[in-house]
């Protein structure tokens, strides 16, 4: 199964009671007001926004009334084209996070949105593109997240720089990227806490990473990626503002497309904050991360095959 396959196969999963939904819909007869509620209900329902339900629905009858066209999924799939032309300029390609010569990236978002899993599997990417890496732990907060990425540096065979429990993240930051410097490595992920109990302190720490990253190297960080669980739906736009705040970020990462029916929220973050999104997570395996497509999201949103 090639990459494109596999995306396809995660987003199904993802879309399956949207898609089913919409197939069910048009199933019943022909289409008319209360029909085309329904459509825009279930995208409400999948997360895309209401002003963008509202906007396919309208779409949906201006082809269907101006343009005479008679067959729903044909409409649909006007309907995913325009989608698809929209979620182009969010495409980031993840093989540029490595264009720099050792860069570092900053992993961000809150706890258990996929941080730690997704550097995993960013690892494994580059590792298979013949890259070196390094993982920094900097998520210094508990020993069980020190202990799981160093599973992660074993399991893929990378380098893993790390301290004790409770020692300072923006220490280990710094060593990191000494580290990666020094060695000449290609591309180094750093992991991040991310707890929100204590936002002022949360702010203070990511300020405080960013600034010691700055003495290494002024580029540093060359990346802020930050990681949104898409089953946590309508939070994930609190998420990007909260971090926005911090630093600018400079791409997305979007987990769990495949533990959910709201995939449609991809589309609500792509529109409000005009992030690129880097790839997104299909699964906690180390192959489970895909390239995002704006076509194949659109297609599978909307249930074109
Ligand atoms: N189904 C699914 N689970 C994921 C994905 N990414 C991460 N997870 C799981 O989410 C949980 C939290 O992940 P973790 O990387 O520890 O989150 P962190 O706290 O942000 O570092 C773990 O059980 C992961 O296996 C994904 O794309 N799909
Ligand atoms: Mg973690």
């Amino acid at each position: 199964m090639n990459l494109l396959e596999k995306f396809k196969l995660g987003l199904n999963k993802s879309s399956s009671s949207l898609s089913e939904g919409i197939n069910n819909i048009f199933k019943k007869r022909k289409v008319d007001q209360d029909i085309l509620q329904e459509f825009e209900d279930l995208l409400i329902g999948s997360d895309v926004g209401i002003e963008t339900a509202q906007n396919l629905k309208n779409d949906f009858e201006k082809f269907r009334i101006d343009k005479k066209i008679d067959d729903h999924k044909e409409i649909l799939k006007l309907l995913a084209d325009k989608l698809s032309l929209e979620l182009l300029k969010y495409e980031k390609n993840l093989n540029d996070l490595g264009n720099n010569k050792s860069a570092v990236i900053v992993v961000s978002g809150v706890n258990g949105v996929g941080k730690t899993t997704t550097i995993g599997k960013i690892g494994k990417f580059f590792k298979d593109n013949n890259k070196s890496v390094v993982f920094g732990a900097a998520d210094t907060f508990r020993a069980a997240a020190i202990d799981q990425l160093e599973l992660w540096a074993r399991k893929i065979k990378v380098d893993i720089v790390k301290s004790e429990t409770g020692s300072d993240p923006a220490s280990v930051a710094f060593k990191t990227a000494e580290f990666t410097k020094k060695n000449r490595i290609d591309i180094a992920l750093i992991d991040t806490a991310g707890r929100l109990q204590n936002k002022k302190n949360l702010m203070e720490e990511y300020k405080k990473i960013i600034n010691v990253l700055k003495k290494i190297d002024n580029d540093y960080p060359n990346e802020i990626i930050l990681v949104l669980d898409a089953t946590t739906g309508q939070n994930a736009l609190n998420q990007v503002e909260e971090f926005s705040k911090i630093h600018d970020l400079t791409g997305l990462i979007i987990t769990k497309l495949d533990s959910t029916a709201k995939g449609g929220i991809v589309l609500a973050i792509c529109k409000k904050y005009k992030l690129p999104i880097i790839a997104v997570g299909m699964g906690e395996k180390e192959d489970d991360l895909q390239p995002f497509k704006a076509d194949l999201f659109a297609k599978t949103l909307l249930s074109i095959n």
